[in-house]
């Protein structure tokens, strides 16, 4: 168990990177973007991917040498199940969007003490927002305590996926399902950009969140936004999510997660 204090010097630490995380991207994006293919066209990194990992990784060592890394990008100090404290980081979320766009990319930092999640930061350095959650304490955007989340009806809601055109989900009839689904609703957006829609959905301006085969780095600080949102996150079929393994994400309002799970599993397709 974390003492508080110490859970709130690592917050201000995890703050203070991803906001030097911002200031390096926008530093680097003056210049020409170096951007290389990992195993696919549709798998990007980009020198700034890598760049930001290894600026949050030495920050963290140089404070906390004794604490693990886990990184997209390559840097893994340690094996997460093994460790007693470690930083996860993706040094950019929606790197396709930073590629295309300059816009709807973040960092997202989490620090997890045996095996559980204590602390998430998820920074828009575009839009200069920093969503902010620690354990038992709460979820806020830049200093202001999220609102709890709104009584709503499936008709009113907004979700965002990309299960619709996902291979594995259409071999299930899960997106069959999903789309199912979005006929009931009041509309669906995709973001390509997970640990945001994840704190978007913390924040109210999103509903509900579904996701295959998505990597800690990508949902581990939203995890806990959502979580401390008062929202509920599970896997997509309603089983609890594995520590610092790739998991399927539903991260929905708790007065539609219900109905929204029954849709998903019963609802022939
Ligand atoms: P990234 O930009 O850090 O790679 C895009 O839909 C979202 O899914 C982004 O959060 C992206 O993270 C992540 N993502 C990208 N490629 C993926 C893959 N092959 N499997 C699972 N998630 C992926
Ligand atoms: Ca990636
Ligand atoms: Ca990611
Ligand atoms: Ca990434």
């Amino acid at each position: 168990m974390q003492t508080s204090n110490q859970t709130q010097e690592w917050g201000a630490f995890a703050k203070q990177c991803a906001q030097d995380a911002g200031e390096l991207i926008e530093r680097m994006l003056a210049g020409p973007l170096e951007v290389m293919y990992k195993s696919s066209a549709s798998d990007l990194v980009t020198s700034v991917d890598r760049a930001v990992e290894q600026l949050i990784t030495d920050a963290i060592l140089q404070a906390y040498p004794d604490h693990g890394i886990l990184g997209e990008e390559g840097i893994v100090t340690c094996n997460p199940a093994e460790f007693d404290t470690v930083w996860i980081i993706d040094p950019i979320d929606g790197t396709t969007n930073f590629v295309h766009q300059q816009l709807n990319y973040c960092v997202s930092i989490a620090v997890c003490h045996q095996g559980v999640c204590e602390l998430g930061v998820v920074y828009d350095p575009t839009r200069n927002e920093l969503f902010y959650a620690e354990r038992g304490v709460g979820a806020f955007l830049n200093e202001a305590r999220l609102a709890p989340p709104r009584t709503i009806k499936m008709h009113e809601m907004i979700f965002s996926t990309s299960l619709f055109w996902n291979r594995r989900a259409m071999q299930s009839g899960l997106s069959e399902r999903a789309q199912r689904l979005a006929q009931r609703v009041r509309g669906t957006r995709v973001y390509g950009v997970a640990a945001l829609e994840l704190a978007y959905v913390a924040a109210g301006r999103l509903d509900a969140y579904l996701s295959l085969g998505l990597n800690p780095w990508d949902y581990a600080a939203g995890r806990l936004l959502i979580e401390e949102a008062g929202s509920i996150i599970t896997q997509i079929d309603g089983t609890d999510i594995p520590f610092a393994a790739r998991s399927s994400i539903l991260a929905v309002n708790p007065y539609l997660y219900k109905s929204v799970l029954e849709f998903l599993e019963t609802r022939p397709v």
